[in-house]
């Protein structure tokens, strides 16, 4: 089975191309640039009319939203990052979900204020919107405390370690990770898969420093 995958670099959709190099199946990558030319593209706009990323196709059938890309994948190729039943594949879900529909719509708001807002009144939105990232980050590390670590779900990495490991890294600077959480992003980003990702994406991970 071989699967096509729209990427911006270094984005959400880097999570869907890491899982893929962990499966060990073939994918060709499309690297869009950001904008009018790449993911708003007329072209693009044909495959996939959000203009957004991540985008697979598999069979000439297309698929968008990153969270169902990844638990889809998971489930077909059978997959240790999302186990297969019971609770342990709850709190994974769990865990995916929160990356997918909190914590990247917490990172989404603050891109919007800087595309959007007038400069006059940036400053103090990004602040807010700033906290708000951060108290999510405080979370996972005092959830990382009481679960003993050092994956989110525990002892095993999940398909959510690689997610959070992916968002991390978006303007990691203007945040502050605890020493649970940055050990988490160093065993994930470290793994042959993600190394590989990073190549091919030409991103440095700066988030477990
Ligand atoms: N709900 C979608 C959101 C995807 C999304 O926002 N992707 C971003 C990159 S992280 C993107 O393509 N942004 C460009 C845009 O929406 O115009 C998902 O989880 O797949």
């Amino acid at each position: 089975m071989s699967y096509e995958l729209y990427c911006l670099s270094g984005s959400c959709s880097m999570a869907v191309h890491v899982l893929l190099n962990e499966l060990g199946e073939d994918v060709k990558i499309h690297m869009l640039e950001r904008g009018e030319k790449g993911q708003k593209s007329p072209e693009y706009l044909k495959i996939n009319p959000h203009g957004n990323v991540p985008f697979l196709i598999e069979d000439g059938k297309g698929m968008s939203e990153g969270g169902a890309i990844i638990t889809y994948l998971c489930d077909k190729h059978k997959s240790p990052l999302l186990p297969q039943n019971g609770w342990e594949r709850a709190k994974a879900l769990q865990w995916l979900m929160f990356c997918n529909a909190t914590l990247h719509p917490a990172y989404a708001r603050t891109f919007w204020i800087n595309a959007n807002l007038p400069e006059e009144q940036r400053e103090e939105a990004l602040k807010v919107a700033r906290a708000q990232i951060q108290k999510l980050w405080d979370y996972v590390e005092q959830q990382l405390e009481q679960g003993g670590g050092p994956y989110l779900t525990g002892k095993a990495v999940t398909a959510g370690d690689i997610l959070l490991s992916v968002i991390a890294n978006w303007n990691a600077a203007a945040y502050k990770f605890g020493p649970k959480t940055r050990a988490l992003f160093q065993a994930v980003s470290s793994r042959p898969a993600y190394q590989k990702t990073l190549a091919t994406e030409s991103v440095e991970y700066k988030a477990a420093a």
